[in-house]
């Protein structure tokens, strides 16, 4: 009998897995205006006006709005730019990620 051993040393996966995508998520506030919300979502998002409008006033009236879902690095990066787009203006508008199901 040979000595080799033939174990597996790495895991097999189905070779279709995907990685998970995350969520950028708006958080309404009480301060940022209505206008400039919508503008953030039209230019880091590439939403139209009526596109941007709705996501606006879903966060504005029910709490947050998730805004549209990317690979983990493009959502991370959405968020900080859109987040530090607010803050620039002295405004605490917020954008957060997470990971979808
Ligand atoms: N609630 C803000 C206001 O009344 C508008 C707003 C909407 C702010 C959505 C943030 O994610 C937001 N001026």
């Amino acid at each position: 009998m040979s000595d080799i051993s033939t174990k597996r040393r790495t895991k097999v996966r189905p070779a279709t897995k995907r990685p998970r995508l995350h969520k950028v998520i708006l958080l309404n506030d009480d301060y940022t205006p209505r206008e400039f919300v919508v503008t953030v979502l039209k230019a880091e998002f590439r939403m139209s006006e009526s596109q941007a409008q709705r996501v606006m006033m879903t966060a504005h009236r029910r709490g947050a709005c998730v805004v549209a879902v990317y690979t983990k690095d493009v959502a991370e990066t959405k968020a900080t730019n859109g987040t530090e787009a607010g803050r620039a203006k002295g405004y605490p508008l917020l954008f957060t990620t997470e990971p979808e199901e």
